[in-house]
């Protein structure tokens, strides 16, 4: 991509609305616009990140058994009657009437439209188990939208929902999701903590909310340090073997968010220097709440022996877009973001020092072309700007490498390759640039 074919309005000044870091660098970034209170727009750089989170996210559900569905963003009350929860559910819940006035609302979450759907699909045992999930829009009229994307009023969440016989089948679910959760925060360069926690409008007697550790995070946290050196990456997992040994590893040591903090188990469970007390990021949570809505709602299954049985479930949310800020929160420096590589708008900024300049247009040119031909994504910078606000733009937007193409260094068929992450640079033959990042 051009960088004078592309919208990237960087602003310089740090937006005063903006109170947390991830706020002010993605608004200074040109990543999202503000369109009315907790309801942002995502502009093409933005874009590109919460894709390429939403397709980690993807891949690892798939990888653990989900299967990928959509249901609309509009629901109709009367699910929600079925349920019970549509005068619980208060005013969070954006409230519509269409043309006929038929009650309907902007979906908070969709436990309700799943049950439904698997109530007409699904009749037998023998159809079981079930994990589906779609990644949609939700709305939640919250009290005090805030930080950006981090708490919207409208925000991307990836949902899934499990559907099993019997209580020992919807704890392997459970599982599957646990690790597949491990798996996708840690693809992203995140540290997401599991802790144990209360279920909410949700409703259940099992949860987990998934954290990472972030000074601006909305709840404090108390953690054993060991949980912060596991690495789950490193594991070789099989999704239809056993998870107990990973999800005992990972639950193993003592960590909880203020909600459910014991501080004389604390005190007791974790010495002194292992003790972190600090602030965290929701990015998942995780519920198992048997037949809370089956029940009602009538979503049954006839069991092996005839008997009619009322499905378990669970459900299992990410905040996708949430994301996109928690990861900068995670991951920047005072010059801006610093991207990992597996979320990266772009890999490269191909930057020209000195646009008019036939060498360095012949240079940068080449360059883009083969960097394009060997399918990496390259935003190539051939605006006509001063260097200096070149290479604080790049620095901005955090793309994890920068190639310098200026007068001199093509002059002796070199160019200066910058890793954002930590800072260093290194000369590169010209003709060896695209066999570098082949590697
Ligand atoms: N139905 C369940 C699981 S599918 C559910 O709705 N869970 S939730 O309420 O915990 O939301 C799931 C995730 O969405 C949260 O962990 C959080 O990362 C994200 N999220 C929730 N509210 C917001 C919000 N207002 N803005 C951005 N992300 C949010």
């Amino acid at each position: 991509m051009r960088l004078s074919r592309y919208l990237l309005p960087l602003l310089r000044e740090n937006p005063a609305e903006a109170q947390i870091v991830s706020h002010r660098l993605m608004l200074r970034a040109g990543l999202v616009r503000q369109t009315a209170a907790g309801i942002y727009s995502w502009l093409p750089l933005g874009l590109r990140v919460l894709r390429r989170i939403e397709q980690i996210v993807r891949e690892e559900q798939d990888r653990a058994g989900a299967l990928e569905l959509l249901m609309p963003t509009i629901q109709p009350a009367d699910l929600w009657r079925q349920s019970g929860r549509y005068e619980a559910y208060g005013k969070e819940m954006l409230r519509i009437q269409d043309r006929h006035d038929r009650e309907m609302l902007y979906g908070p979450t969709n436990e309700e439209v799943i049950t439904a759907i698997v109530r007409d699909t699904i009749k037998s045992y023998r159809d079981l188990p079930r994990n589906l999930y779609h990644i949609q829009w939700k709305f939640r009229d919250e009290v005090r939208p805030r930080f950006g994307v981090m708490r919207g009023r409208d925000f991307l969440m990836k949902d899934a929902y499990s559907f099993d016989l019997d209580k020992a089948g919807a704890r392997r679910a459970y599982e599957k999701m646990f690790v597949a959760y491990l798996r996708s925060f840690a693809r992203m360069g995140l540290k997401a903590l599991p802790m144990a926690a209360d279920t909410g409008p949700i409703g259940g007697d099992l949860s987990h909310e998934f954290i990472i550790l972030a000074e601006t995070g909305e709840s404090a946290v108390f953690v054993h340090r060991d949980l912060v050196e596991l690495d789950v990456l490193s594991e070789s997992i099989d999704f239809e073997g056993d998870l107990k040994p990973v999800i005992e590893r990972w639950t193993g040591r003592y960590a909880a968010t203020d909600e459910k903090h014991d501080a004389a188990r604390f005190a007791a469970e974790v010495p002194p220097e292992a003790r972190i007390e600090a602030r965290g990021i929701e990015v998942g949570h995780i519920f198992y709440f048997g037949t809370k809505y089956s029940e009602p709602m009538g979503a049954v299954v006839t069991g092996p022996d005839g008997s009619t049985v009322a499905l378990e479930m669970g459900s299992y949310g990410i905040g996708v877009s949430r994301l996109v800020g928690a990861i900068i929160e995670a991951s920047h420096d005072d010059n801006g973001i610093i991207w990992p590589d597996a979320v990266a708008p772009f890999q490269v900024g191909l930057v020209n020092l000195k646009p008019g300049d036939s060498a360095v247009d012949q240079a940068c040119e080449k360059l883009y072309a083969g960097l394009e031909a060997a399918g990496i994504d390259v935003l190539y910078d051939d605006q006509d700007e001063r260097a200096g606000a070149k290479f604080a733009g790049m620095d901005l937007i955090g793309l994890p490498w920068q190639l310098h193409v200026g007068p001199r260094g093509v002059a002796k068929g070199v160019v200066e390759l910058k890793r954002r992450a930590t800072g260093l640079r290194e000369e590169l033959a010209l003709d060896q640039v695209i066999a570098r990042f082949r590697a």
